[in-house]
């Protein structure tokens, strides 16, 4: 099954990669983009993924408002995780596929197919990129870059996302803003990045690349407990809860302890 999933995940990245033609639309703010790539990519996936485990049900970033079910299989996806990169030619963009069994995260695939680079996990099974072992990085805080976003879909949250940035830069290495938060976790999970974090994501932005993280040896979690599967959530990762708690510390000092919305 786990190499069946990662065929057609690599299969629809083909599909984006050699993408032509595609129009671009905006979806709600100005910010909010998606182009046609997006929906064809989602219902190439919706296909073909519910087809290998008859009776699972689909939550897709461009579809209906289905949950993760308590019993059973959910696939939790974004066809292109970066679309704004994907829409303007940046190759940073990540096909986010997660298989959620009786409601917990079982298996997770976050795929750029313009670096050919897949980074995968299994509940329990470890992670992995490009099928070879990962683990999140050793780094203490100093040397630690975090990659963060400052809520480019709700833009009046932004000034707390700015402030998190200016406390967190003098304590650890730096910043990058990459622009795709499963990639982003996938690079977290192989010790590349250490420590992350959004106030605002969905679901399949997040739920491939966190089982990525929690099995190379990672941490996250929300702002006021864990992340939610069904609904927006803020996210927090890094390579170790030390690191983590004092990230944790300065969200919820800008915050008040809550999400905003
Ligand atoms: C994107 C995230 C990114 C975030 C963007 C956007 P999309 O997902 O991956 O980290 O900062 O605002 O939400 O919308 O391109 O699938």
């Amino acid at each position: 099954m786990f190499g069946r999933i990662e065929d057609i995940v690599r299969t629809s990245g083909k599909r984006v990669r050699d993408a032509s033609g595609f129009t671009v639309e905006n979806k709600g703010t100005r910010e909010n983009l998606v182009t046609s790539m997006d929906i064809e990519n989602e219902i190439f996936l919706r296909r073909e993924l519910t087809s290998l485990i008859p009776g699972s049900t689909f939550m897709g970033e461009e579809g209906d408002d289905a949950r993760v079910s308590d019993e059973g299989y959910t696939w939790v996806v974004d066809p292109i995780d970066g679309t704004a990169n994907f829409s303007r030619g940046i190759p940073m963009v990540g096909i986010s596929v997660a298989l959620f069994k009786d409601g917990e995260p079982h298996m997770g695939f976050v795929h750029n197919p313009f670096t050919d680079t897949t980074y995968s996990a299994v509940a329990g099974g470890g992670a992995f990129r490009n099928g070879e072992r990962v683990h999140v990085s050793d780094r203490e805080l100093a040397d630690c870059i975090m990659c963060t976003a400052w809520c480019t879909y709700e833009k009046s949250m932004a000034p707390g996302c700015f402030r998190v940035s200016e406390r967190m830069h003098p304590m650890c290495n730096d910043i990058r803003r990459i622009g795709t938060a499963a990639v982003e976790l996938g690079l977290l999970s192989e010790g590349a990045v250490d420590l992350y974090f959004e106030i605002r994501l969905s679901p399949w932005d997040y739920s491939a690349g966190l089982l990525c993280v929690k099995e190379a040896g990672g941490c996250y979690t929300g702002i006021d407990g864990d992340v939610d599967w069904n609904e927006p959530s803020p996210v927090i990762a890094a390579n170790n809860e030390s690191n983590m708690e004092t990230l944790l510390g300065v969200v919820r000092d800008e915050f008040d302890g809550k999400r905003p919305y």
